[in-house]
């Protein structure tokens, strides 16, 4: 298995069987990583949206992509950050968790995701990071057909950030290149 890092929009990734959207507790389109979504994927995404009728903060619900490549598009609703003190942790491994475990459902092996909740919803980024990386390594291990977690990084810094969280996890990632990025294997 592998956890692989990627710099830039999620929308471009060609590979992912399913691409992970941030998204709100109504399903309906916001802006950030939703909006982009969205837009990639067409408006047959928001009507799918609209007849699940929203999902509550930790959870995920699956449609279908629309005009994207992938296979399916696996919304997860992060917290709010306020603080900390509010479970804000266990609800964003949550996500991750469900989101893995919702790919491996679905039969895909591929997985993009973004920094849920590191815009919009105010998670500071390096304290994600380590809950994300944390989460979606013990969840493909629970969950072993899927085989790479693909993480979008929109700038440097979250790049950063995701980086030394995964160092954290006990491999030192090499960057790859343009389009490749940082990989770790199990
Ligand atoms: N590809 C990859 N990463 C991106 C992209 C992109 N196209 N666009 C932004 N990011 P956010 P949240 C980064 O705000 O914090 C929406 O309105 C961004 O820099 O998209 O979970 C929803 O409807 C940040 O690091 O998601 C919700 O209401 C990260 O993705 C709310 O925002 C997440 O930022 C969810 O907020």
């Amino acid at each position: 298995m592998a956890i692989t890092l990627h710099l830039g929009d999620i929308t471009a990734d060609d590979r992912a069987e399913a691409i992970v959207n941030a998204a709100n507790s109504s399903l309906l389109r916001g802006g950030g990583v939703d909006g982009a979504i969205h837009d990639a994927a067409g408006p047959a995404l928001l009507e799918e949206c609209r007849l699940i009728g929203g999902c509550p903060t930790g959870e995920v619900r699956v449609t279908g992509a629309g005009r994207l490549g992938a296979r399916c598009i696996i919304h997860a609703v992060g917290p709010v950050f306020a603080g900390g003190a509010r479970g804000e942790s266990e609800l964003l491994g949550s996500c991750y968790h469900a989101a893995i475990e919702a790919a491996a459902a679905h039969g895909c092996a591929t997985v993009a995701l973004p920094a849920i909740s590191t815009g919009a919803y105010g998670y500071p980024l390096d304290g994600a990071a380590a809950v994300a990386v944390g989460a979606v390594d013990a969840a493909m291990r629970a969950h072993d057909t899927v085989r790479e977690a693909r993480f979008w990084l929109f700038d440097e810094r979250a790049y950063g950030a995701f980086t030394v969280a995964l160092e954290a996890l006990g491999t030192t990632p090499t960057r790859a290149g343009a389009g490749g990025a940082s990989r770790r294997a199990s």
